[in-house]
């Protein structure tokens, strides 16, 4: 083996070890009730068992989501979990954050490794078996891929794939797969079935009365 392809090698085994979280919580604040405040709902999940946040406020401005990441950072720290910001790969770099998950729009995978280099872990939001494909060949650490079910939200984030399709993609690519999209606790058990490496979830969590109590099922589930 060359070198490069050696060291390429060796980084990424050393990435997908620290892969380690099966529920990755995403956040939405404007689904929380309201009586709550995202750092308190993201708190009640990190009570509950969460070990991997994604930051995603999609439209707060550069000074509000950094201000936000780095009150997230210091919980995430608190309760040993990761954190990934969306898209902001600035942002990420500048909180000390674990990773950047970055969209189908956003910068690719193999260009994010190269301002990243090995400081961040790279996750890819896929929604079908090519680009799933696509975010392994780019280098990406893990991917979401969805939705697997009808959303809240059906339009923003197109029609379900089922679980069906998660299984292709889980027999192609080596890369870890959560199966995101309308995942509530009555379908763990079948993404998991099919092949899914844990779920990303936002209005299971965030939309629920009992933010830790609900967590705490998921994770029952997922061990
Ligand atoms: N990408 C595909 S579906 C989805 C995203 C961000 C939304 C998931 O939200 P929910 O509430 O867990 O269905």
């Amino acid at each position: 083996m060359s070198h490069d392809k050696e060291q390429k090698a060796m980084s990424k085994e050393q990435r997908a070890v620290t892969i380690d979280f099966s529920l990755y919580l995403i956040t939405d604040r404007k689904l929380l009730t309201p009586h709550s405040s995202l750092l308190t709902a993201v708190e009640d999940g990190l009570k509950g068992g969460v070990k991997a946040v994604q930051l995603r406020e999609k439209d707060l401005n550069t000074r509000e989501l950094l201000e936000l990441a780095y009150k997230i950072r210091e919980l995430t720290k608190e309760y040993h979990a990761k954190l990934f910001i969306n898209d902001r790969i600035d942002i990420a770099l500048a909180i000390g954050a674990d990773g950047v998950h970055i969209g189908q729009k956003g910068i690719p995978a193999h260009a994010v490794r190269k301002i990243v280099q090995e400081k961040l872990r790279i996750g890819v939001s896929t929604h079908s078996l090519e680009e799933a494909l696509e975010a392994e060949r780019d280098g990406a650490d893990f991917i979401t891929l969805g939705p697997i079910y009808e959303t809240p939200s059906k339009l923003k984030y197109g029609k379900p794939i089922g679980v069906d399709t998660l299984r292709r993609v889980k027999s192609a690519v080596s890369i870890p797969v959560f199966g995101i999209g309308g995942i509530k606790l009555d379908r763990v058990q079948e993404v998991m079935e099919a092949g899914a490496d844990g779920v990303a979830l936002i209005s299971a969590i965030l939309a629920a009365q009992d933010i830790k109590g609900t967590t705490e099922k998921f994770m029952r589930l997922l061990k």
